[in-house]
């Protein structure tokens, strides 16, 4: 057990909100994968960073208390290059944030939908946020205009991929970074539990979204733009056979299957300096 961080000193009332475009921004930024990188390293050059992976401006009040969470199982190298462009560049946002690692624990058939519903209801338990970002491990923006905070729809944020050649692979693609408020992901009844292996789970969500009256919001083609650390498929996360079934009947499932249904096992949680790691039983596949 790890105490809650309630005796965190809130920004003070009396700083200024934060403006709507952050001061300080770079635009298009080098994204590269070839130099090694070690968690010290990235530890030193992010000492504002604290206990958990959390940070908040220290000169404005942000809007949004934003949750990013990470699905994960043996990515250890990704996460390192994940932490080392992506706490830069979200202090130059100026954004409240913490970060969390949900582990699957076990070698069962992964589950990305799943793992992101547990790190919405942990982060709660740890913080009052009110946004939450769902971020591939491998997925590094290439412009700190893509502003990691919530809006008005949910919102698609990894929309111009260099594997996809830099344009948004079909109208209803809505997976790699994507942030729902809180509002927004209880409306839609969270992500579903049943997605299995890989693939299906983001167009799932993607239904649930237009099916409950609501639109996926797009940065601009030219800010949208994301580097994915190249991979093999994963053992353990073959592509899910019954995906192109089930998302036909995500209006028949969304009202059973989703956060009101969500159960799992944390077998622990545990603060690092640049990010939680709530490592998770989510148990395994009918
Ligand atoms: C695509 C989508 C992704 C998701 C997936 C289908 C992009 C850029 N991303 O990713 O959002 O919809 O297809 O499920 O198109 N992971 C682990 N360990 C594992 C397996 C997965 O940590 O053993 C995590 C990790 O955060 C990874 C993510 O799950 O980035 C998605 O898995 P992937 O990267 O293997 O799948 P990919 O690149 O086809
Ligand atoms: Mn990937």
């Amino acid at each position: 057990t790890v105490q809650p961080l309630s005796n965190r000193t809130p920004s003070p009332k009396s700083l200024p909100p934060c403006p709507e475009t952050p001061p300080g921004l770079v635009g298009r930024l080098l994204i590269e994968f070839s130099s090694q990188m070690t968690m010290e390293r990235v530890q030193r050059e992010n000492p504002n960073v604290t206990e958990g992976g959390r940070y908040m401006p220290p000169d404005c009040r942000p809007r949004w208390k934003v949750a990013i969470i990470i699905p994960f199982r043996h990515r250890e190298n990704h996460l390192k290059y994940w932490l080392h462009y992506l706490h830069p560049i979200l202090r130059r946002q100026r954004i409240d944030y913490g970060i969390y690692i949900i582990n699957q624990l076990g070698e069962d058939t992964f589950n990305r939908a799943k793992l992101l519903n547990v790190g919405y209801a942990e982060a709660l338990k740890d913080g009052d946020y009110n946004c939450f970002i769902f971020s591939d491990v491998d997925l590094i923006p290439m412009d700190d205009r893509n502003l990691y905070h919530c809006y008005e729809q949910p919102r698609h944020f990894a929309i111009a991929m260099d594997k996809f050649g830099f344009r948004l692979p079909y109208a209803g693609y809505f997976g790699g970074v994507s942030g729902l408020s809180k509002k927004q992901f209880l409306k839609i009844n969270g992500f579903p539990n049943e997605y299995w292996g890989w693939g299906g789970e983001d167009d799932d969500i993607y239904n649930r979204i237009t099916l409950n009256g609501m639109k996926v919001s797009r940065p601009d083609v030219r800010i949208g733009r994301y580097r994915m650390i190249k991979h093999e498929r994963d053992k353990h996360n073959e592509p899910n056979p019954q995906r192109f079934n089930k998302i036909q009947n995500t209006k028949n499932t969304m009202k059973k299957d989703g956060i009101s249904s969500l159960t799992y096992r944390v077998v622990q949680m545990k603060r690092y300096p640049l990010y939680t790691n709530v490592s998770v039983e989510i148990g395994k596949a009918p």
